[in-house]
């Protein structure tokens, strides 16, 4: 459902109550001076919602249609840490001095690009190194008044490369680089100094077949959950079943397919029971717009369900702002639970492409969590 856009004008503050008539005090020799009320200054209310000065930030439909503005008064984010497992690090200047340069897990020096295998060097190589740096902007880009605004301008991003020159993921390299960003140990690499409670994946692993969660993922999968970090996966954009996928068809994953801007599902993305909720992930001629180093003038608009997921973990990320302690499963329970209807109660016409809860609600998730005091 298209969200009115932030230029709609406020209603006027409604006008101070009269206030009663006060009697006067009987007349007596001790009575104090008659005290007149005073009227209260009129009281202005909270704004309703909070608008970047960044320049991008005005053809960011996809952050009105998930309703950040209203939630930003609630939240400006906070300091929390997120692994992007994705084609690696780019010094991003929307994320100075909050940017993690991780570890390098592409295992093959056929196609890590760098003529080696795994190293401590995860810096981006080739034609898709931009798409790790759009996830994370996306999760995270400053309130600066340049470029854009990202979702938490506060989080902390560690940038864990996984996918090789040619976008394509190992399993054991995904396995590996899950486990090292939430902190579990992993042979031959040093501990990851900055564990992240929130890992991003905008990805499949690639050199399996499309039929279910590989055990190994759902391994990993579960030893990062067990550790208090939530996984987010994007559905991937096969216009399938993503219950074939890994991680998206795998259980303890928040995975999220895209919605358009009227909150539907564009043909390309996958759907199905394992999908938990939709987010804006865009089309082609209307994608995502974002600051990106190596694009035309500093941005790009992609589409597709690796920027969709990324809305999912950056509202989390906030939700861990206000509640350091929230679970996975209770962060998954209020992404879920406050999700918006979708229009007509469902993303697509045939009822089994189905986007799970609805799309992505920053405000009402953020309202949820500090309604409660739980993960205080
Ligand atoms: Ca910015």
């Amino acid at each position: 459902m298209p969200i009115a856009p932030p230029s709609t004008p406020r209603p006027a503050p409604a006008p101070a109550p009269a206030l009663p008539e006060i009697p006067p005090a009987p007349a007596s020799p001790s009575a104090p001076p008659e005290i007149r009320p005073v009227a209260p200054a009129p009281v202005s209310p909270p704004p309703a919602f909070r608008l970047p000065t960044d320049p991008l930030f005005p053809r960011q439909w996809d952050l009105r249609a998930i309703r950040l503005p209203e939630a930003w008064v609630l939240s400006r984010g906070g300091p929390v840490t997120v692994a992007v497992l994705d084609t690696g690090y780019v010094a991003s200047p929307e994320l100075t001095g909050r940017v993690v340069n991780g570890y390098d897990f592409v295992s093959d020096p056929r196609r890590s690009g760098d003529g080696t295998g795994r190293d401590a060097d995860a810096s981006g190589v080739g034609e898709y190194a931009y798409h790790a740096e759009v996830v994370a902007n996306l999760i995270a880009a400053a309130h600066d008044g340049r470029g854009m605004a990202g979702i938490n301008p506060q989080a902390r991003v560690v940038q864990v490369r996984v996918a090789g020159t040619d976008g394509q993921i190992d399993v054991p390299d995904l396995v590996d680089g899950m486990k090292w960003a939430a902190g579990l140990p992993v042979s031959g690499a040093p501990l990851n100094p900055h564990p992240a409670r929130l890992l991003n994946l905008s990805l499949f692993a690639d050199f399996i077949p499309l039929t279910g969660c590989d055990r190994r993922v759902q391994a990993a999968i579960d030893a990062v959950t067990a550790k208090g970090a939530l996984v987010v996966a994007g559905a991937a954009n096969d216009g399938a079943n993503s219950a074939g996928y890994s991680p998206a068809g795998c259980r303890n994953v928040l995975t999220v397919t895209s919605v358009t801007e009227q909150g539907t599902r564009p043909g390309y993305a996958n759907w199905g029971a394992s999908v938990a909720l939709g987010a804006p992930g865009g089309e082609v001629g209307h994608g995502i717009p974002a600051s990106s180093l190596s694009g035309p003038g500093g941005e790009r608009s992609p589409n597709g369900t690796s920027f969709a997921a990324p809305h999912a973990t950056g509202v989390a990320s906030l939700l861990l702002g206000v509640r350091p302690k929230l679970s996975p499963a209770l962060l998954r329970t209020y992404l879920t639970g406050t999700a918006t209807r979708f229009p007509g109660g469902q993303c697509d016409p045939l009822p089994e492409r189905s986007c799970g809860a609805g799309t992505l609600n920053a405000e009402a998730a953020l309202r949820t969590a500090l309604g409660s005091s739980l993960g205080k």
